[in-house]
């Protein structure tokens, strides 16, 4: 695959947060998240790709773009997968709050997970921890092996989760062990690449999140030499049957090359909102600032792209092309 599509991501990922970026603060989370998806959506109209939606805005009968199964590109060039989250952290946008991204990824045909919407176990971590977890062990044994291995007390270890209620049995393990716990509201594509980065603040993320969210952190960290362990948790006879039609076994930890197994992966993100990784999307005059990363898991390049963008093209993206 060719590596120029790195900066042809980039592109898809600052057409949806300058799109979104209009919806910062405005309390109307749907309303961002059309603005974005379409916006991405457009852009993917110019990049020489004959791409598959596997992870999208949700599925083809309701909500008609960047749909599983949708065709996006020009329908020239390589035969890729595609996963998106034009927003991940719509509520971030609706309520002018940190770490809101646009997120994609792209894989040659077949090496993306088709991950359906619903919950994952995960747990992620930096390269320092990698291959001496398991999401099988119970947490208390991930906490103390992880302690172990980076040869600190436990009193030292960072753990992020979701602030939810379901995360309740966790949270007491976590307590009880007395590591450091940073709750998120959400956001989770971030919280699990925050483990790998040099100064992400924490050590672990665990917890259940979005399943497509765990695919779009996967190839994250791969490029960043971390590690991801997901485990699909259907909750309905519907979610339980939609595994089966896509032949997914729902008792197996899925591991990085299950979730993004080629080394031609490309993930790219574009801040929004600012936040611990990315500033948001800045306006000056007739001008947008947009700061975005993205990285191939083959060279394991962090590519920071900082981008002015002169303001009637947003207009031009926003209109559809
Ligand atoms: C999860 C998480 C995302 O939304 O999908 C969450 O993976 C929604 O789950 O990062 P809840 O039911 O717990 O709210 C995000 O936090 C943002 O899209
Ligand atoms: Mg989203
Ligand atoms: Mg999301």
């Amino acid at each position: 695959m060719d590596r120029e599509l790195a900066l042809e991501l980039v592109r898809v990922t600052e057409a949806a947060a300058l799109a979104a970026s209009r919806w910062v603060g405005r309390g109307d989370a749907d309303g961002a998240d059309g603005a974005a998806t379409e916006a991405m959506r457009n852009m993917f109209r110019t990049v020489n790709i004959r791409g598959v939606v596997v992870i999208g805005e949700g599925e083809m009968d309701e909500a008609p773009m960047l749909a599983q199964g949708e065709e996006v590109g020009t329908g020239r060039g390589p035969r890729v997968d595609v996963a998106v989250d034009p927003i991940e952290g719509t509520s971030m946008v609706a309520k002018m709050l940190p770490n809101a991204l646009s997120v994609a990824a792209i894989a040659p045909r077949g090496h993306l997970l088709k991950a359906p919407d619903m919950y994952m176990e995960k747990l992620a971590c930096g390269p320092r921890l990698r291959g001496i977890l398991s999401l099988d062990d119970p947490l208390e044994t991930t906490l103390r092996k992880a302690a172990e291995a980076l040869g600190k007390p436990l009193s030292e270890l960072s753990v992020a989760m979701l602030e939810r209620d379901r995360h309740k049995a966790h949270l007491e393990v976590a307590r009880r062990l007395g590591v450091r716990i940073k709750l998120l509201n959400a956001g989770d594509v971030l919280g699990s690449i925050a483990t790998a980065l040099p100064r992400g603040g924490t050590d672990l993320y665990i917890g259940s999140g979005g399943a497509p969210e765990g695919v779009l952190a996967a190839v994250a960290l791969r490029c960043l030499g971390g590690d991801f362990q997901g485990r699909l948790m259907p909750q309905t006879p519907e979610q339980r049957e939609r595994c089966q039609q896509l032949g997914l076994d729902v008792a197996k930890t899925l591991t990085l090359s299950d979730l993004a197994g080629d080394d031609d992966a490309i993930f790219a993100a574009t801040g929004i909102t600012d936040g611990d990784w990315l500033e948001g999307v800045r306006r000056e005059g007739d001008y947008l600032h947009t700061h975005s990363v993205v990285m191939r898991v083959r060279t394991g390049t962090v590519r920071h792209v900082n981008a002015t963008h002169y303001r009637p093209l947003e207009l031009r993206l926003a209109q559809t092309v």
